[in-house]
């Protein structure tokens, strides 16, 4: 593997899923491949998870690692070229990435989408460059658009929980007080539409009217503008926030409406679901503290997943090097 960006540098979705499986059976059965090997990590914005779960799964390969948040000691970034730098910002992207790659032999970025070009964001701007100037494998952390690690981890804990060949998997947007990205139920999506084309879900997204992804991303899933007809006979409920894509919403809140939020009683029309969220959450704005807290509750193993999600994705990177 070269880059991970999106689920087609995964290839094979059930080959993937056999390799975390087995990742997980023996995490350290693989140290030797990552000697005198380094992991840059670069934050343009915050992370429990991402940060500590990658940081773990490039140490169980025997990885040296190092994490820079660029918002705290490092110095401020210019992205755009041709502009004259008399402002706040000291480095270029231009020059800081080929440095950083100087000192690593893989490159993991989080860059979120900045809602104030939907051009920029959607041709992942910032991930991009690193791709083009770093001469490194670039892993990313959640970009603009995508949040690969996620998806995957998402895929392997819907693999372990499904009781079904082919269960119902259901996105449903909730209500949140900021603008968030559209990078985490795009890329969900994305693998998930993967895994219908191999017939191992059912993919359905709901959604209020104006929250539509990009086509690209909705595939071949089934729209359902009612929430609790999209709930019935689920097996697996995705909360997860967005702002608005379309034009001239783009990155807009268009509703909170908390008839939205994930509870109890909407749960009781699944076929008694699991419940899933990338996390962080916010409690009673996306979802219930009862729901959240049930046994139905997958969140801390989906959440322990990314760990193995990151494993596989630097073991690949790492065997290629
Ligand atoms: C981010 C998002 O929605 O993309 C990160 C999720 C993993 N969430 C927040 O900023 C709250
Ligand atoms: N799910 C996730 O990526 O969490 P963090 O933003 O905490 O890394």
């Amino acid at each position: 593997m070269k880059h991970f960006t999106t689920v087609k540098d995964i290839g094979d979705l059930r080959a993937a899923i056999a390799e975390a499986l087995e990742v997980k059976r023996d995490r350290y059965a693989f140290t030797a491949l990552g000697r005198n090997k380094t992991l840059v990590m670069i934050f343009f914005n915050s992370s429990l998870r991402t940060r500590l779960s990658t940081q773990k799964a490039a140490m169980n390969l025997g990885m040296n690692t190092m994490v820079l948040d660029i918002a705290q000691g490092a110095w401020k970034l210019e992205t755009e070229r041709g502009v004259i730098m008399d402002g706040d910002k000291p480095e270029h992207l231009l020059e800081a990435i080929p440095v950083i790659g100087s000192y690593c032999d893989i490159i993991g970025v989080r860059s979120f989408a900045g809602f104030e070009s939907k051009a920029d964001d959607y041709s992942e701007k910032v991930l991009s460059q690193f791709m083009e100037h770093s001469g490194r494998p670039v892993v990313s952390m959640e970009a603009a658009t995508r949040h690969p690690l996620q998806s995957f981890a998402d895929l392997i804990t819907i693999e372990e929980y499904k009781r079904t060949a082919r269960p119902k998997v259901v996105l449903t947007w909730a209500p949140h007080p900021r603008a968030l990205p559209q990078a985490v139920p795009n890329s969900f999506a994305e693998w998930m539409n993967a895994a219908a084309a191999n017939g191992d879900v059912d993919f359905v997204i709901t959604h209020p009217p104006g929250y539509e992804l990009a086509t690209e991303f909705v595939g071949s899933a089934r729209v359902e503008y009612d929430q609790r007809k999209a709930f019935e006979g689920a097996d697996f409920i995705y909360a997860k926030n967005w702002a608005a894509y379309t034009d001239p919403n783009y990155g807009k809140i268009l509703s909170t409406d908390r008839a939205w939020t994930v509870d109890s009683e909407k749960m009781t029309l699944t076929n008694d679901a699991f419940f899933m969220h990338c996390l962080p959450v916010r409690r009673g704005m996306i979802v219930t503290d009862e729901v959240i807290e049930s046994p139905r509750s997958i969140v801390i193993p989906e959440a322990a997943n990314r760990e193995i999600s990151a494993q596989v994705v630097l073991k690949r990177i790492l065997e290629s090097l």
